[in-house]
């Protein structure tokens, strides 16, 4: 029989969220594939309504979610419910009934609240690779009626996304295809060629009409050698040059005075503190030149309509928060809004539709929620390992869809954290992961093909069904029908927390989830359609003058050489790496490789006071000197010594929204002894 051919949507953490055809034979994913773009001739309600396609997304796909049936149906897939029986880490495992699992767990949980309180209890859930009814819905739900510890989600978009509330308030993203009316796009830690790969084509039109692209970044990358300026800066530097631009935007009667009179509070304050950052003195921060300075604030202040797109390498820093912030003020101080290609691209995920207020009453009561115990997922190996004094122990850990073990920061303490014996440890997975291997339980979890749920995409205004394609494989659970046979065993009202994805969804999407097409075609502009929103109501744009310090710009802490670790184009974070090699090779510029007497394939020990590891050198003149570079999304098992690159990354908190730090670990690499 030929393979059936079917509709769906991809829910990976990407901001693309792909329309998707799967091919489906004999009950196995055998080809996944762009869906092609909705044809414009017709207008039937068939194409346009039904079945609507993400136009952001129309005819390609990346190579990775080609092959994503190697995942669904990989050797390392976990079939059933099992229980630890060597010692942890080891991964080994027998296999038990989900009855017996659930029971195992529940009585786990009772007897860990009864004894330590219920602020012992971590629940780590992510699933930032998955549909919005298993990261959210019922799922977090369980645990607040618990009472448990609650994990925040600081591991990423974190501290951008305070540094957006703080200055911008609710104010949406701009839409990504106003970018065909941009006579200039400035990239600033975004490297859209490996992780947003549909905007690609729209810089490449843009350029082709005559705009101007910009791209802020260590390393010359592939989105950095399609941009007509490529501004080299030191990780960490970027509030510098920031501050440097407004500065310069000032001294050149470059501000918009008009709009900042208009729209913008805090003009004059943050301008006070970035007037001692002349030129010369950003160049020195930043290493690079004095002139690319002027340039720059030229083109912010010139180039009509602009569009900002601030990455997420940019917030991984401890002074991230004060960076995002301040070059997002650039856009206000130059006036850069008010007409389709100007403005800031975020993210798109906040969907006003998307209310989960009416579930959690149904489920819960009217009562507000319990003050809980909060624990940084950013700081997990620390909190694990009790090496903090300030934190009380967990002794229960539930984990769902996140892999902590290899993307963690300060990764000995994670490792050592999830070996200690008295600590409990349940992971919700779909392949036996490096965090698996470590579990008392697993519980097998399904993948996006295998049940009914929703994509709301972070990079464009696209909200997609992802209607089931496949049976499920093996014996797996989604995450909400997982919390809700945990709440049942816990003793709560089956009905309450019945996880059809019909019936949550019929509690949360309040008037049905807005077709696709209808969702992108709304290219509101920012400061003519849609306006800042605080929270005491007011509509402007908010300055608020960060403080600079020197030492904090350019860190050393005793090492040389500043590591980035960037998302690789083989895996989405870790998913995929069972099979895909990802590159864990350490990266170095010509010249700080000939200083230290090495050459291209070299063996090397690469540490700092957190941790070290052995790998080998590639020589890459796309670094800019003083920066190390590995990527992130490899499995501890693909590492010499067992350690990804997070073994050098420390547990730093950010300025604003205390979110990680990957970008702010400092090294040195030599030869293998
Ligand atoms: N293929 C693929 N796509 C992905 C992912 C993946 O793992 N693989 N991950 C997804 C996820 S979870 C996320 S959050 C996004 C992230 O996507 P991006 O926002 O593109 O983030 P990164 O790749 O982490 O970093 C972007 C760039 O920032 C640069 N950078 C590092 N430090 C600094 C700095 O101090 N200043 C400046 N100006 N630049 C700096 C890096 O060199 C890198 O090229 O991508 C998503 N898409
Ligand atoms: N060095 C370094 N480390 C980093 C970063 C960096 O830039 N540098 N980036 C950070 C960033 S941006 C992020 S977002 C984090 C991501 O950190 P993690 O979320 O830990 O990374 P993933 O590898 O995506 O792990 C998600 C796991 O969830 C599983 N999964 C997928 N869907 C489901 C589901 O529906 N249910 C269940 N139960 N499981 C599911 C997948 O199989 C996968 O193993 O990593 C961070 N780590
Ligand atoms: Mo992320």
């Amino acid at each position: 029989m030929a393979p059936t051919v079917r509709r769906t949507a991809c829910t990976l953490d990407c901001p693309d969220a792909c329309t998707l055809e799967v091919a489906v034979d004999d009950g196995r994913l055998v080809a996944v594939d762009a869906a092609p773009a909705d044809d414009p001739a017709d207008d039937t309600a068939d194409d346009r309504a039904d079945d609507p396609v993400n136009p952001f997304t129309a005819g390609f796909i990346c190579a990775k979610v080609r092959r994503h049936g190697r995942r669904v149906h990989a050797p390392e897939r976990i079939l059933t419910p099992l229980r630890r029986v060597g010692p942890k880490g080891e991964g080994r495992f027998v296999p038990i009934s989900w009855d017996d699992a659930v029971d195992l767990v529940a009585d786990r949980l009772r007897a860990t609240i009864a004894e330590h309180g219920p602020g012992a209890v971590a629940p780590s859930l992510y699933s930032s690779s998955a549909g919005r009814l298993s990261s959210g819905g019922l799922v977090p739900l369980v645990w607040e009626a618990l009472g448990t510890a609650e994990v925040a989600d600081d591991i990423c978009a974190a501290t951008a996304g305070a540094a957006w509330e703080v200055t911008f308030g609710a104010m949406p993203s701009a839409h990504p295809e106003a970018l065909a009316d941009s006579r200039l796009v400035v990239l600033w830690g975004a490297n859209p060629a490996v992780s947003n790969t549909h905007l690609l084509p729209l810089l490449t039109a843009a350029r082709r009409r005559g705009a101007t692209v910009v791209v802020i970044d260590p390393r010359r990358t592939a989105t950095a050698r399609r941009a007509d300026l490529h501004v080299p800066v030191r990780p960490g530097s970027d509030l510098a040059l920031a501050l440097g631009v407004a500065a310069t935007l000032e001294t050149e009667g470059r501000i918009d005075e008009h709009f900042v009179a208009a729209h913008v509070d805090g003009a004059g304050a943050h301008l006070a503190v970035a007037r001692v950052w002349t030129p010369d003195r950003v160049a020195e921060a930043c290493g690079i030149e004095a002139d690319t300075v002027v340039d720059l604030a030229r083109l912010i202040a010139d180039e009509r309509p602009g569009l900002l797109r601030v990455g997420w390498g940019l917030e991984r820093h401890r002074r991230g928060g004060s960076a995002v912030r301040s070059a997002l003020a650039l856009w206000a101080l130059a006036g850069q809004f008010g007409q389709s290609g100007a403005g800031v691209l975020g993210s798109t995920s906040d969907a006003p539709f998307w209310d989960e207020a009416p579930l959690r009453r149904a489920v819960l009561g009217e009562e507000p929620p319990p003050p809980r115990r909060q624990i940084s997922m950013s700081r997990l190996g620390a909190v694990l390992a009790g090496s903090d004094p300030a934190e009380a122990p967990v002794h229960l850990l539930f984990v769902q869809g996140s892999n902590p073990a290899a993307t963690a920061p300060n990764q000995s303490l994670v490792h050592r954290g999830l070996a200690r014996d008295d600590l409990f440890t349940v992971v919700h997975e779909q392949v036996l992961t490096d965090t698996a291997r470590f579990a008392d339980v697993v519980l097998p979890a399904t993948t996006s093909f295998e049940a009914d749920d929703v994509a709301v995409a972070y990079g464009t205004f696209a909200t997609q069904a992802v209607p089931a394609v496949i049976d499920r494989v093996g014996e797996s659970r989604t995450n909400a029908e997982v919390a809700a046979a945990l709440a049942v065993a816990m003793g709560l009202d089956p009905v309450a927390w019945d996880p059809a994805p019909a019936r949550v969804l019929g509690l949360v999407a309040s008037g049905g989830l807005p077709p696709v097409a209808t969702r992108t075609a709304d290219r509101a502009v920012q400061l003519r359609d849609t306006w800042p929103g605080h929270a005491d109501g007011s509509r402007r744009i908010r300055l608020t003058a960060p403080t600079p310090v020197a030492a904090d710009l350019d860190p050393t802490d005793g090492f040389p050489l500043a590591l980035v670790s960037p998302a690789s184009p083989r895996t989405i974070n870790t998913m995929f790496g069972e099979w895909a090699a990802v590159d864990t090779r350490c990266h170095l510029h010509p010249s700080d490789a000939a200083e230290r007497g090495l050459d291209d394939g070299d063996r090397v020990r690469v540490w700092n006071d957190l941790g070290a590891l052995h790998t080998t050198v590639a020589v890459d003149p796309d670094l800019r000197p003083g920066v190390a570079a590995m990527a992130k999304g490899a499995w501890c098992r693909d590492g010499e010594d067992g350690w990804t690159v997070n073994v050098l990354v420390p547990d730093t908190a950010s300025d604003l929204g205390a979110g990680a730090c990957f970008s702010d670990a400092r090294v040195e690499v030599a030869r293998r002894p």
